[in-house]
């Protein structure tokens, strides 16, 4: 290749930088080769009454992902780190035994359905023990001041497992098990959560539901998935009362809501809170594009409430955040999204341009509008209430 056809591939690019972060990321092939079979979209495909296809949660969108990073001239620019498995201790913080053990059996005999809506594959165990253990890798990294923050790209992902159960296609609770690992590894007392998901985060609620060392914080769409979770009435109890934060948006929220519900909500109870890590389990099927959410989020709403968080955490807590990789299933738009969050985590700017943002930021109803006003307001005082 000469190098007008690098210059075409931005290969040459060191791209516009506008900080001087150091931005880890994570990816292993490994977390491609978890297998969920085929599907129509979430429907299993049974042979007689659907067509079958490759199930929503599968391999492309991530990979796709990494590739448009490595295409944009950014990946060199991030510090590789390579994950490792988690331990069983490392699970166990968050999950029972016997859910451990399940999944174990299962994946060394020939894999199957687990728990609610879960593949899990032949070899699924060790990808999934590789895929929270490439969060702990990570949190290693930013610890010990090695990264500033990062970008972990794994699969399969975590924020609907609960303690008894995979769920969601969600194995373990990667978030919860990092948090976890966080408070009894590094002592800390105060991570906090922001699940943007278009789905709830429920595993990660559930493993910090009675304790004030985990603020979760997920904004979702309501009544979507789970769709008997996810109410601003859900506080938490015990100790943990008032610190979970659910802002359930109406079907039909754009950038308008997102950036609104950060700035009323989740920041403010950033800076209550006074975390000394964030995580931010990551999806991007908010996204216009999305074939399951039903939001209109773009990369340019992604970058604004990236550089929200990044500012908080700048503030409080170093600027350590790190998010973990959740949903997100337009083969052509998430790989957008991710680019633009890791673009800004690193403060470089690719010549990239999205080729989408046109048309997704021109649909009606990017801007506020009354109802979505309304759940923000009741999530608002959640956070006045209980959080000091
Ligand atoms: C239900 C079904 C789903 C659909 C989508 C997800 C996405 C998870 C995600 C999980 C489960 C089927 C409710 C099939 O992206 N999380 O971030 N389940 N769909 N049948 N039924 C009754
Ligand atoms: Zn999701």
């Amino acid at each position: 290749m000469d190098s007008l056809q690098l210059t075409a591939f931005h290969l040459n690019t060191t791209g516009t930088k506008e900080k001087n972060m150091k931005t880890a990321f994570v990816w292993h092939e490994s977390y491609a080769w978890h297998n969920t079979g085929n599907a129509a979209l979430i429907i299993p495909s049974d042979g007689k009454s659907i067509q079958s296809d490759t199930h929503a949660e599968d391999p492309e969108t991530k990979r796709r992902f990494r590739n448009l990073l490595e295409m944009s001239g950014l990946y060199p620019q991030l510090t590789h780190i390579l994950p490792r498995m988690a331990t069983e201790a490392d699970i166990l913080r968050v999950h029972s035994i016997e859910h451990l053990e399940n999944i174990k059996h299962l994946s060394a005999n020939g894999g199957g359905e687990t728990g609610i809506l879960t593949v899990v594959g032949n070899g699924s165990y060790e990808i999934a023990m590789l895929s929270a253990g490439g969060l702990l890798a990570m949190i290693d990294a930013i610890m010990a001041d090695e990264v500033d923050n990062g970008y972990a790209l794994v699969r399969p992902p975590g924020h609907h497992a609960t303690r008894n159960q995979a769920e969601g296609f969600c194995i373990f609770c990667n978030s919860a098990v990092a948090g976890r690992y966080l408070i009894d590894k590094y002592d800390l007392n105060r991570v906090a959560f922001v699940d943007w998901d278009v789905h709830h985060g429920n595993g990660t609620e559930e493993a910090f539901w009675d304790d004030d060392k985990g603020l979760t914080i997920s904004t979702h769409q309501d009544r979507f998935y789970p769709a008997d979770r996810g109410f601003v009435e859900q506080l938490g109890e015990g100790k943990g009362e008032g610190y979970n934060i659910n802002i359930p948006l109406p079907p039909g929220s754009g950038v308008g809501a997102y950036v609104k519900a950060f700035e009323q909500v989740v920041i403010p109870a950033l800076y209550k809170y006074r975390p000394e890590f964030i995580i931010v389990p990551s999806g991007f099927d908010a996204s216009a594009f999305d074939p399951l959410g039903r939001m209109m989020m773009h990369t340019d709403g992604y970058r604004q409430i990236t550089k929200m968080l990044m500012k908080a955490a700048e503030d409080l807590c170093d600027g350590r955040i790190m998010m973990c990789h959740e949903g997100g299933y337009s083969r052509a738009y998430t790989p957008f999204c991710g680019l633009a969050v890791v673009e800004t985590l690193s403060g470089i700017r690719t010549d990239v341009e999205d080729p989408f943002l046109e048309l997704a930021a021109g649909m009606g109803g990017q801007s506020l509008q009354p109802a979505q006003q309304d759940v923000i307001n009741q999530a608002e005082q959640v956070v006045n209430k209980y959080l000091k």
